[in-house]
C-alpha cells in the first residue's frame, strides 16, 4: 500500500498512464444505473474516448453522440444486446455499433465493459462498416512479427471500411514487442492481465493488469512483458485513413 499522495499515474505531453488507484467515476450521460470513469479524451490531446462503464443489473447504455462509432468489450458480467442472433456478451465478448446504428445494450447482471468511442471518418468510394459482435475465444492469435511469444487478436476485419482497429496482445514473460514503435496511429491500451514495462516516450512505466494508457501520434512506444505470467492487453488505434484527410 503506497502512502496517500503519490500515485504512478503520469500524465504527459504524448502519452498518459492512469492507474486504478486514480479513477474517478461519475454518471455516464443517458446511462441508467451506471457510473463510467472516463480514462482518456479529446481534452487529454486523444481524438478518442475510452471508458470504463461499471452496469448494475438492469442498467441500460446511453447511445454514442451523433456520428460517433462505439466498441464495447465486456470485462465482467454478461450484456444483452439486440444485434444478430445470439443476444448476450459474457467476459471476452465484444460489439462495434456503427455510427449511427441503433442497438441496445443493457446488463443482465453487474457488469463491466471498456468502451472506445470515436467520430467516424469516412472512405469516399467505401460503405460504411457493419456491426460486428464477437468473442476473442474465438480469435486466433497471430505470431507478431514471426515471434510466438508475442500473439495477437485482431478483432475486427482489416478492411478499409474500418476506421479503427481493436486488437488483443499477449505476450509470455519475457517477450517484447520487436521495435520501439513511432507511429501516426495513436492508441487507447488496458492492461488485462499480467505486468511488464512500457516505455513511452523517454520513461520506462512498471505497468500491471488495470492499467489504462494512451499513446499520442509519434509517441516512442515499447513494452516487455515480466513476472511469472502472461501479460495482455486490449487496445484500440486508428487506421486506414489517409493523415491529409479524404482520399477520393
Ligand atoms: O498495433 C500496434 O501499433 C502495436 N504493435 N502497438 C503497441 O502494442 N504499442
Ligand atoms: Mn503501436
Amino acid at each position: 500500500m503506497e502512502l496517500y499522495g503519490s500515485t504512478r499515474s503520469r500524465v504527459a505531453r504524448n502519452h498518459a498512464l492512469i492507474c486504478p488507484d486514480s479513477f474517478v467515476r461519475a454518471a455516464l450521460p443517458g446511462w441508467t444505473k451506471t457510473q463510467g470513469i472516463i480514462l482518456i479524451a479529446p481534452v487529454l490531446g486523444a481524438r478518442f474516448t475510452q471508458y470504463l462503464a461499471v452496469m448494475e443489473p438492469g442498467a441500460i447504455a446511453g447511445p454514442a453522440a451523433p456520428g460517433v462509432e462505439r466498441f464495447v468489450y465486456v470485462l465482467e458480467g454478461t450484456i444483452k444486446h439486440s444485434f444478430g442472433s445470439k443476444r448476450t456478451l459474457d467476459a471476452g465478448g465484444y460489439l462495434f455499433v456503427p455510427a449511427g446504428t441503433q442497438i441496445t445494450l443493457e446488463a443482465q447482471t453487474a457488469a463491466r465493459l471498456n468502451i472506445f468511442e470515436k467520430p467516424f471518418v469516412s472512405l469516399p468510394g467505401c460503405s460504411a462498416p457493419a456491426p460486428v459482435v464477437g468473442r476473442e475465444q474465438d480469435i486466433q492469435g497471430a505470431p507478431f512479427m514471426g515471434d510466438p511469444d508475442a500473439l495477437l487478436q485482431t478483432l475486427l476485419p482489416d478492411q478499409p471500411a474500418f476506421d479503427l482497429a481493436v486488437n488483443l496482445f499477449r505476450f509470455r514473460p519475457g517477450a517484447a514487442l520487436p521495435l520501439v514503435e513511432i507511429h501516426v496511429m495513436e492508441h487507447g491500451l488496458l492492461m488485462l492481465a499480467g505486468r511488464g514495462v512500457y516505455r513511452l516516450g523517454d520513461s520506462w512505466y512498471p505497468v500491471q493488469a488495470g492499467d489504462v494508457i494512451w499513446m499520442a501520434s509519434f509517441c516512442p512506444q515499447w513494452f516487455v512483458a515480466m513476472g511469472k505470467e502472461q501479460a495482455g492487453y486490449l487496445y484500440y488505434k486508428d487506421v486506414n485513413r489517409d493523415p491529409l484527410g479524404s482520399k477520393a
